[in-house]
């Protein structure tokens, strides 16, 4: 055993499941024990934000670590966003960069990918992640993965792990896991009466979840608690595409004045709103028509509870969501409360008008009603309002931190850790980011369906500012790129060319097929339209000083 060896065992035992990475000559003798070994697979992509973006999605997906390997300064430090966005989303990215070996550091000349000096990548990413450790001593180098990959597992967080290029193939001993963090048995005992004593007191109870609840597996429980206490369930934004297998039916997603008025009302008339694993974001609550009262809603979140004035600290979330359905266990489920009566969602109308992005969502929803669900890979921009007016369905997206970039190289991910071919939606500015990175689909057969909601515009920021001339984009032909990049590309303009290509890409198996739906610029889907008027309204109030 050495390093790095023991590093790729400690990987794979907490549920890694592949490598992404691209390499630098800080990292080549990393990758040489990476290949030669074959404990994880490696993928490649062209550029590290998509290896990052792809190790992240890999990880929302698997529940589990997901691994990004790139070499040292130009490698790492161009992964910052996609590190930043799966710290402030919560998903268990690790990132193990190359670093200079000991005698070089020594030398006192400046190296190549060095900024301030060589710890200056470590100051950085301390930012970033949730614990770092550079592996330069093989008698301490057990117990710091140990150390630092509990802390990724546990925080659902990133974590940095630098492997100078000297100290790779120093023999080392295998990792032994780290104990969890221990917790109050009785505290969460406690929560969990004080919970249901409100539960049980309130009329209108909703259970409202969010990423946490994937991150920790918890879905499945989460449901049948849901079932047990027969309490309608709402998604967050983005939390969209939870328990989207699970046997509850999700009565929603909340989108405040943009969403489903029943779905709301849900969500902001209940007396007793039980919030698992929430981010208290903008994107989530942002469009709020009436602010939720905390001190009528149970919060837990970030290994803590909330329960009007009451404090939990230090309490997870699975040990909760455990100890309540301990105490329900027994009951009989009471008959289900009302679900909202929700429009039927539409089907796709097949004739010769031009595409707008509702439509997209029809035509989706047509295809998966008939063939099954795929996984969604969405970007931001109106690709991601379109995906909320499908069913729920398993969704990866940049829900909060919205970062543009990310649709592509997910996808890529999701196929490479589940072997399931996804769906890819995204815009056309995104798609100028990193839709370069389909190139790769080629060597390891990957056959992702990509739509491109190609409108020539930053129609998003367009949208919010409709004055200004630089968020016209020029009109790209992206599906001409798809043949030189290994795929096959198809542009529409109608309904019909849309429904058509859709279902011949969906019979094309072997390579990916991108299908460009052209979309008249200021055509957006209604739920963005919607959003985009409460925000302006929230911005108007705050400015007014309310
Ligand atoms: C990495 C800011 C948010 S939305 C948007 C921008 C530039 C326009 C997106 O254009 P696209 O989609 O993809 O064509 P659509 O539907 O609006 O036309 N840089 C990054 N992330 C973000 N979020 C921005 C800039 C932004
Ligand atoms: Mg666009």
């Amino acid at each position: 055993m050495n390093i790095a060896l023991s590093l790729l065992h400690a990987l794979k035992a907490h549920g890694a499941r592949e490598i992404f990475g691209i390499p630098g000559d800080f990292a080549l003798p990393f990758f040489r024990i990476v290949e030669e070994s074959g404990v994880l697979p490696l993928y490649t992509l062209s550029h590290e934000p998509g290896i990052g973006f792809a190790a992240d999605a890999a990880a929302r997906f698997n529940g589990a670590l997901g691994v990004a390997a790139v070499t040292y300064g130009a490698g790492a430090l161009n992964m910052v966003n996609p590190v930043a966005g799966a710290y402030a989303e919560r998903s268990p990215l690790v990132v193990i960069s190359g670093a200079p070996g000991a005698a070089e550091v020594r030398s006192g000349m400046l190296l190549h990918h060095q900024v301030k000096t060589t710890d200056s990548q470590f100051a950085i990413y301390r930012e970033i992640t949730c614990a770092q450790t550079r592996l330069d001593d093989p008698a301490t180098a057990p117990a710091e993965i140990a150390r630092v990959l509990g802390a990724c597992r546990e925080q659902s967080r990133p974590v940095l792990i630098e492997v100078p290029r000297d100290a790779v193939a120093l023999p080392c001993a295998p990792v032994r896991p780290a104990a969890p963090a221990a917790y109050d048995r009785e505290a969460v005992e406690a929560c969990a009466g004080e919970i249901l004593a409100r539960l049980a007191a309130a009329a209108r109870p909703t259970l409202l979840v969010d990423i946490e609840v994937r991150r920790y597996g918890l879905e499945a429980r989460v449901a049948e608690l849901a079932h047990r206490l027969a309490i309608p369930v709402v998604t967050t934004f983005m939390g969209r595409g939870l328990l989207a297998e699970a046997a509850v039916p999700v009565a929603g997603t909340y989108l405040g004045v943009a969403g489903e008025p029943a779905v709301t009302a849900l969500v902001e008339d209940s007396d007793c709103l039980l919030m698992l694993g929430v981010l208290l974001s903008d994107t989530n609550f942002g469009v709020s028509g009436r602010q939720i009262d905390l001190r009528k809603a149970v919060y837990a979140a970030d290994r803590q509870v909330q329960i009007g004035f009451h404090h939990y600290p230090d309490l997870p979330l699975g040990a909760l969501v455990e100890a309540l359905l301990a105490l329900v266990s027994d009951l009989d489920p009471p008959e289900p409360r009302l679900r909202p009566d929700l429009p039927p969602l539409p089907e796709a109308i097949v004739d010769g008008a031009p595409i707008a992005p509702d439509d997209i969502a029809a035509a989706i929803g047509t295809l998966m009603r008939r063939h099954g669900a795929l996984p969604i890979a969405s970007d931001i921009g109106d690709c991601l309002f379109t995906a909320l007016g499908l069913a729920n369905t398993a969704l990866t997206a940049p829900g909060y931190y919205a970062t543009m970039g990310f649709g592509v190289p997910a996808g890529l991910g999701i196929q490479a850790t589940t072997g399931l071919r996804p769906l890819i939606l995204v815009g056309d500015g995104a798609f100028q980011m990193t839709g370069w990175e389909l190139g790769n689909c080629r060597r390891y057969g990957w056959d992702p369906i990509v739509i491109v909601f190609n409108n020539a515009s930053w129609e998003m920021l367009r949208t919010f500012q409709p004055e200004s001339a630089f968020n016209r984009l020029d009109e790209w032909r992206f599906a001409e790129l798809a043949a030189a990049l290994g795929g096959h590309g198809e542009r529409v303009r109608t309904r019909r060319e849309l429904h058509a290509a859709l279902a011949a890409a969906h019979a094309r198996r072997g390579r990916f097929s991108l299908i460009e739906a052209m979309i008249a610029p200021g055509a957006l889907s209604h739920t963005l339209a919607r959003y985009v008027e409460g925000f302006r309204a929230r911005r108007a109030r705050q400015a007014a000083g309310h």
